[in-house]
């Protein structure tokens, strides 16, 4: 089933449809996806990360979830294929994914779907719209980067504090000194490294073109990122998606902060829903690289709009003993088709 979630979109398979052995499993997706090219045009993908995305979804054996749910991002010019990363704008669309195949039973107005998170072990609840007991997608809810309204659909996370890195701050300080620039290494569901912009002399608004065809900006983001992913519990993270780059501004629409990332080679057209996490998460810490740039009253729990180049992301955070433990925002999802695949 070819699927919207959130700002991201590609096919969602039931995981015994696939071949079991990892090796045929990702030559099938890249013919599926037409990778190792650019233009993906000999297959589903969509020519950018957000649009090169996998969904494996089977019915969980642990008796508290329904599903378990594996991303892979699939680099569209290389064909490498990554789980070292989650995706929470494809969750978004396990939830009504898990329903259409019966993995799930619908209840007759609303359907919680639990998901164990594969990626990173973590759990997560989606709310689907569910009236007379079959799934909708349409509603009133508006995300930004999506045209037009949608049904609603929101997300809860527990356990992403340093569920993949260990720790929300997995060096334990607020701010490290990577290459002469303070950098915020954090992981609430996303390892990411938050630096403020005018630390590299950007204004922190420029479109993500603009930054993609920077060539020393893109060498230096990438250095400090290889060392950060060291420091993070990452190991060599030359070939993988994260950790991702966090470009923070004063924010200039309302929100609390502005952003632009590096997810970690192209620059995200809006943010990635657990990158948002770990950039609001952030932003509630004292003595981190956005103290005086995200001015804001931090209550628990707290909401935190991230604006980034296409809009806001409204994420909201529980904290308890100093760390987070539960994120929850909304997203939307689509249908887009459903049918045989050619590998
Ligand atoms: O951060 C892009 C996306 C993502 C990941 C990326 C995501 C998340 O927007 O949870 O959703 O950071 O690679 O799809």
């Amino acid at each position: 089933m070819l699927m919207r979630g959130g700002t991201s979109k590609g096919p969602f398979f039931i995981a015994q449809d696939l071949p079991s052995e990892e090796g045929a499993r990702n030559q099938a997706l890249l013919r599926m996806m037409g990778s190792p090219d650019a233009r993906q045009i000999d297959g589903l993908g969509g020519a950018h990360p957000l649009t090169s995305k996998v969904a494996i979804v089977s019915s969980s054996e642990r008796p508290e979830v329904d599903v378990d749910y594996l991303f892979l991002q699939v680099t569209p010019e290389t064909g490498a294929i990554s789980a070292a990363q989650n995706c929470g704008n494809m969750l978004a669309a396990v939830g009504p994914f898990a329903i259409e195949r019966g993995l799930v039973a619908a209840a007759t107005k609303q359907t919680v779907v639990r998901v164990h998170m594969v990626n990173s072990d973590a759990y997560a609840e989606l709310v689907v719209q569910t009236p007379d007991g079959k799934v909708t997608y349409e509603g009133d809810a508006k995300i930004d980067g999506v045209p037009g309204p949608h049904a609603p659909i929101l997300q809860r996370y527990y356990g992403t504090a340093g569920a993949q890195c260990g720790a929300l701050l997995p060096t334990g300080n607020a701010i490290d000194m990577i290459d002469d620039v303070e950098c915020t290494l954090i992981d609430n569901g996303m390892p990411s490294v938050l630096i403020r912009a005018k630390d590299l002399g950007l204004s922190g608004y420029e479109a993500p073109e603009v930054l993609e065809a920077n060539e020393a900006l893109k060498i230096r983001l990438e250095a400090i990122r290889v060392h950060a992913g060291q420091m993070m519990n990452l190991d060599d993270v030359t070939d993988k998606t994260i950790p991702k780059m966090c470009l923070i501004a004063p924010p200039i629409n309302g929100g609390i902060i502005s952003t632009r990332t590096f997810i970690p080679h192209r620059v995200h057209l809006s943010v990635g829903v657990l990158g948002a996490a770990s950039s609001a998460a952030g932003c509630m810490l004292p003595n981190s690289v956005a103290a005086g740039i995200a001015i804001f009253e931090k209550t628990n729990p707290c909401q935190v709009d991230v604006e980034h180049p296409t809009g806001m992301l409204t994420v909201e955070l529980e904290w308890d003993d100093g760390t987070v433990v539960l994120t929850a925002l909304l997203r939307t999802a689509r249908k887009i088709m459903d049918g045989e695949v050619f590998p």
